[in-house]
């Protein structure tokens, strides 16, 4: 037996480092890698059987041809020359039609490796396709950062051990980024108190002092509110602010006096004497550190909520303090060039952009050219994109060619014409940087191949060729294309550094010193007042809401990723679509545990079934995790409730700011 180093690929802040133990060319036992310094040798409860999911009874092992009616799932064998002849000849006669706009690529975080999740980019701008606006996931998070930080880097993860105070804002830690975990005991274990700021107490409660319970969408006022008390209080870090910060005095004298705690309290929902406690908590600590999710900017005020958050620890000099600061994410895009993969330049002319929130409607509007083809990889739009009956009535049109690359027959493959199967990680070569810690690691096959199944850059090859694209950019293999990129990256001049990486082992990128008061905006401050904004003050907007009873949550749920290991039977068996509700929202609807319900609005109905449970305030249902149609009691999947709009700034999209009303199922 051998035990060969891999990297967890799947799109999760923690990019563990994975021990795969290999016997007689099998995967046998995935662990996490002791050598990994934030993965310290422990997994998740979803990758500590990875190997379930490589072998899956589920596994796609052929390309195959559809057979039944669109969305059947009915299928026949064919080879893969015949698979890449019938895309192409499509393709050839949609182009000569329509152009080649009329082909549209659809692709998300399946895997985070750079060079998988990317290999489509230089085929499709190469062809002159259509362009995907990816910003599904949390673009107005990023948007509020930067209004307020500009490129400043994000604090790394060990500083929370000298932190005294902890504030998990938006994020379900145990479920998202279950590492950090380990940061925050050690920090506990030196007194530190840890909150959590979240819509209902999730099981990442268990690791808190408190949990302060907000309504959805209200965030920014609870800032605001917190900001109020502080300036009433005198408890601002004027020093600080007076060297740092633009724009403090600005706000303290023109939006805070509105923002009184009673007026906040009837905003978010909280207390004004919780509003208060924390606002005195925050401001006396020493070292307070934020560790900030991205569920609540996904909102229609998403990006002004993620500002006003980052403003914070502006206001009580926490910037200053080693332990202190706000990690939304972390940035590591110097050390390894994507441009070099996605080669923006092979675009000849320019193209329309569609944004992939909106696929729903982009399949069905009436465009000049029409969208005649659909290209789907490393994601499962039919499951994960908003207002999934738009999204199902725009996959089943007859005149619609659908190519999905896809490890399992997920709701989308089932709407494919031509269905072709994908490899795992373990089974493809890449390179991984984390987005919430400052480790790279490069990984190498250590399987072959499962059944026929190639990786994402071995099929786009294939397309490429048979398109008759004279490049031999793909014609490389990936690990010379990652080779020539980090050849070119200052960053892995250092011997040492690039030794440990080639090897496969995790790398870690230390921070420069100064860092964290090393401000990258134009004015060199942190920028609370932004003159290139429309709003130059941040301000509390209101999120769009929908003309319904229940604010309906739909976050991550623990065995899944996304709509990934919906394959794992071990994972999924129990508990699946739950509504939770709160015990007087539902007496005073007369539902109770256990019933089949459903929750509905002008988009869609889905059925659920109610858990009446106490951590989950009035006026909100929680729902978990995005599940296949299959594991569906009705129809629809979550989906079919949220809505294509988009966030205040950088066009993401606004999954939770949503409503719906709810009855029994009769
Ligand atoms: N197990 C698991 N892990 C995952 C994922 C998964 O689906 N499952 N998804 C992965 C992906 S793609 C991403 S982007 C990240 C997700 O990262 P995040 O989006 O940060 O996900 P969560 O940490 O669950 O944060 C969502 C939390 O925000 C809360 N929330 C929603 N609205 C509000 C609000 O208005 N205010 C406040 N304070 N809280 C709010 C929700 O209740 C939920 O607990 O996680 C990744 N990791
Ligand atoms: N209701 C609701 N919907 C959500 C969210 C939510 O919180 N609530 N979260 C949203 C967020 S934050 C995100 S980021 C999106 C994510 O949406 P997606 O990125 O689409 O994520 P997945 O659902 O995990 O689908 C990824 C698919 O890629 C396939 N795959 C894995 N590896 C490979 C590979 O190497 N090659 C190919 N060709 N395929 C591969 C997997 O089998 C899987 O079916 O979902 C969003 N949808
Ligand atoms: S899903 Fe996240 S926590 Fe789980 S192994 Fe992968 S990177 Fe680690
Ligand atoms: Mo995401």
């Amino acid at each position: 037996m051998e035990i060969l180093r891999s990297v967890c690929p799947y799109d999760c802040p923690d990019t563990c480092g994975l021990l795969v133990y290999v016997e007689d060319g099998k995967a046998i036992k995935v662990t996490g890698d002791p050598e990994h310094s934030f993965t310290r040798g422990t997994l998740c409860p979803k990758m500590a059987h990875y190997e379930k999911t490589v072998y899956s009874k589920r596994r796609i092992l052929t390309p195959l041809r559809r057979s039944g009616p669109k969305g059947s799932g009915e299928f026949a064998a064919v080879s893969w020359e015949e698979a890449i002849e019938h895309i192409t000849t499509n393709w050839q006669q949609i182009i000569a039609q329509y152009g080649a706009e009329a082909i549209l690529p659809y692709s998300y975080a399946g895997t985070m490796g750079l060079v998988q999740r990317n290999a489509g980019h230089p085929f499709f701008y190469s062809l002159g396709a259509s362009r995907l606006e990816r910003t599904i996931c949390s673009p107005a998070k990023g948007y509020g950062w930067q209004a307020v930080m500009g490129q400043t880097m994000a604090p790394h993860t060990n500083e929370i051990h000298t932190s005294d105070l902890v504030i998990l804002w938006g994020i379900h830690a145990l479920a998202t980024d279950i590492h950090i975990l380990h940061d925050i005991s050690i920090a506990r274990k030196r007194g530190a108190k840890v909150w959590l700021i979240d819509t209902y107490e999730t099981p990442t409660a268990a690791v808190a002092d408190r949990t302060v319970v907000v309504r959805p969408g209200t965030d920014g006022a609870l800032v605001l509110g917190m900001m109020h008390v502080m300036a009433r209080e005198n408890l601002a870090d004027l020093d600080f602010i007076n060297n740092h910060v633009q724009g403090y005095q600005e706000l303290a004298e023109t939006v805070l006096p509105e923002y009184s705690p009673e007026v906040v309290s009837r905003i978010t929902g909280i207390a004004a004497g919780v509003i208060e406690q924390l606002a005195r908590l925050y401001a006396g600590a020493h070292a307070p550190f934020i560790r900030l999710g991205s569920g609540l900017s996904r909102y229609g005020n998403g990006a002004m909520t993620i500002r006003l958050i980052t403003c914070l620890p502006a206001v009580v000099g926490a910037w200053g303090k080693p332990g202190g600061g706000l990690l939304a994410g972390t940035s590591m895009e110097a050390a390894f060039d994507t441009n070099l993969i996605t080669r923006e330049e092979f675009q000849t002319q320019s193209t329309r952009v569609i944004n992939m929130n909106t696929l729903g409607s982009a399949l069905q509007e009436i465009t000049n050219p029409p969208i005649k083809s659909l290209y789907v990889y490393i994601s499962n739009p039919a499951a994960i994109a908003p207002d999934q009956n738009q999204v199902l009535a725009g996959l089943a049109r007859e005149d619609l060619f659908t190519v999905v690359h896809e490890r399992f027959m997920t709701d989308t493959a089932k709407y494919a014409d031509i269905l072709l199967p994908a490899t795992t990680s373990l089974e493809h070569s890449d390179i991984y940087r984390s987005y919430g810690n400052y480790i790279m690691q490069r990984a190498y096959p250590v399987i072959e191949p499962v059944g026929q199944a190639k990786s994402n850059w071995e099929v786009f090859s294939l397309l490429a060729n048979a398109m008759g694209f004279d490049n031999r950019f793909f014609t490389q293999a990936p690990d010379d294309l990652i080779d020539s990129i980090l050849a070119k990256s200052p960053v892995w001049q250092d011997k040492n550094l690039q030794e440990i990486l080639q090897a496969g082992r995790p790398v870690e990128l230390s921070p420069p010193a100064g860092y964290k008061t090393d401000f990258k905006t134009p004015s060199g401050k942190i920028e609370i007042l932004n003159p290139r904004e429309d709003h130059p003050l941040p301000r509390y907007l209101n999120p769009h809401g929908d003309d319904a009873e229940f604010w309906l949550i739909n976050s991550p749920d623990m065995r899944l990723l996304n709509s990934s290991f919906n394959e794992r039977d071990d994972l999924t068996q129990a508990n699946k679509m739950l509504l939770k509700m709160n015990p007087a929202d539902a007496a005073k609807k007369g539902l109770s545990d256990g019933l089949p319900v459903i929750a509905g609005n002008e988009r869609g109905e889905v059925n659920f079934t109610l858990r009446v449970a106490d951590t989950i305030p009035t006026g909100v249902v929680v729902t978990e995790g995005v599940w296949w149609l299959e594991h569906a009691a009705g129809s629809r999947s979550v989906n079919a409730l949220t809505s294509q709009r988009l966030t205040d700034k950088a066009k993401g999209s606004t999954f939770y700011d949503v409503k719906v009303n709810v009855r029994a199922c009769s």
